[in-house]
């Protein structure tokens, strides 16, 4: 037998488990159970002193959710993971345990609304300095960080508009600064980007998407080193948020994972082909897609996240009327947030995901009015460049 280590889609299929150890059932069991019998008293105490290893209270772990917990280590390629009720649930923990007032963040500009709103609007009240740096320049960041900076999050690509940043410069940065690196992972998923090998110290995920997969739970994340995971589940999950991921849901994350790069593979190939289809358009002002060379990141995209991702951001001649009018035409792809599943959705950033920046905040973080985002479904490729093309014709047509 070969004794390279597994690939990845070998590794999303089996990493953590093994059948005989549960009467051959080839599927995980779901453990549906709050808590957990203690032997005698003197185990449960042992537990809790954490002398002796076992499961206690499902806030705290869970059979099946720690064997999803596992298996996103091993894709991400980190010690180890830690699962939460959503994307927001893990952002929120891992903050929650690394920040005291005094603190500071360091942020790009660009980031998911709910997590630009808890960071500006809601660690703020407590002491938190929340900086936005231009994080596509590493050099920016080198200027910006202080001993005061705790943490430097970001989004690659960012969440609506694309942006790229190149994590091994700004981890490297970081830590020679003494701050941690949180990269939010979800749009590139650990089948096109593994920032922890590429110096990060914590990877988040709202597995609601890619991970996940098919549109039918809401989940979170995280992965990083065996300490930093352990005080998260200590501090931010079990104390300050209970942001637990129920076990069915992990159970349904383990399921989509079996698939993940099958999927991914077909996102990366339909959005190429949606991309190019939008860049030659004359009713299309902008796109912005990794995988087009006409990409001011490109070469950052080709070296970083290979394969490029399902999410397509473009503005059409017109603005934000025109992207409405063209929204209300598609017929196939449907008009709703979320993203990575296996429905082609469509959606309008400045009155919909971030409608929580004000409109000056939008503009300040160069979030533009007539964004629309797109992300490219499972759907035959063919059926979605048709439905495409025919909002686009019609756009033309009014014009
Ligand atoms: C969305 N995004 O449509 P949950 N990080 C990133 C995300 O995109 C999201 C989260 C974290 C969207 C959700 S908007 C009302 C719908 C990059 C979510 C948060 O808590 O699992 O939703 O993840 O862009």
């Amino acid at each position: 037998m070969s004794s390279a280590p597994p690939g990845f889609a070998t590794r999303a299929i089996h990493a953590g488990y093994d059948p005989m150890a549960e009467q051959g059932a080839l599927t995980p069991p779901l453990h549906l159970t709050s808590t957990f019998a203690f032997e005698t008293a003197e185990a449960g105490g042992e537990l809790f002193a954490g002398v002796r290893e076992g499961h206690i209270y499902s806030r705290i772990s869970n059979p099946t959710t720690a064997l999803l917990e596992q298996r996103i280590a091993a894709l991400e390629e980190a010690p180890a993971g830690l699962a939460a009720a959503s994307g927001m649930g893990a952002i929120t923990a891992v903050l929650w345990t690394f920040l005291s007032p005094g603190d500071e963040v360091i942020t790009d500009t660009t980031l998911y609304g709910c997590t630009f709103a808890f960071l500006r609007h809601g660690l703020s009240r407590f002491g938190v300095t929340i900086t936005h740096v231009d994080l596509t320049d590493p050099a920016a960041l080198a200027a910006a960080i202080s001993p005061r900076t705790r943490l430097v999050y970001f989004e690659t690509p960012a969440n609506p508009n694309m942006r790229l940043v190149d994590i091994a410069a700004c981890s490297a940065i970081a830590r020679a600064a003494g701050a941690r690196t949180v990269v939010d992972n979800t749009y590139a998923t650990p089948m096109l980007t593994r920032p922890f090998g590429l110096g990060a110290d914590i990877v988040v995920h709202s597995a609601t998407k890619y991970l996940g997969g098919h549109g039918d739970l809401i989940g979170g994340l995280v992965a990083g080193s065996a300490e930093d995971m352990a005080q998260v589940r200590s501090v931010g999950i079990k104390d300050m948020t209970g942001a637990v991921m129920a076990p069915f849901n992990a159970f349904l994350i383990l399921r989509g994972l079996k698939t993940l790069q099958l999927r991914m593979e077909r996102h990366c190939r339909s959005a190429m082909a949606a991309a190019t289809l939008l860049e030659a358009h004359p009713a299309v002002a902008v796109v912005n897609y990794p995988g087009l060379a006409s990409f001011p990141q490109h070469d950052l995209a080709t070296r970083q996240m290979p394969g490029f991702g399902g999410m397509i951001a473009f503005e059409m001649q017109g603005g934000h009327a025109a992207g409405v009018a063209m929204m209300n035409r598609l017929t196939l792809i449907r008009r709703a947030v979320s993203l990575g599943d296996a429905e082609s959705l469509i959606q309008h950033p400045a009155s919909m995901t971030h409608s929580t920046y004000s409109p000056e905040e939008r503009q300040a973080h160069g979030i533009s009015e007539g964004l629309v985002r797109l992300s490219v479904g499972l759907e035959d490729e063919a059926d979605i460049l048709a439905d495409l093309a025919a909002s686009l014709s019609g756009a033309a047509a009014a014009g």
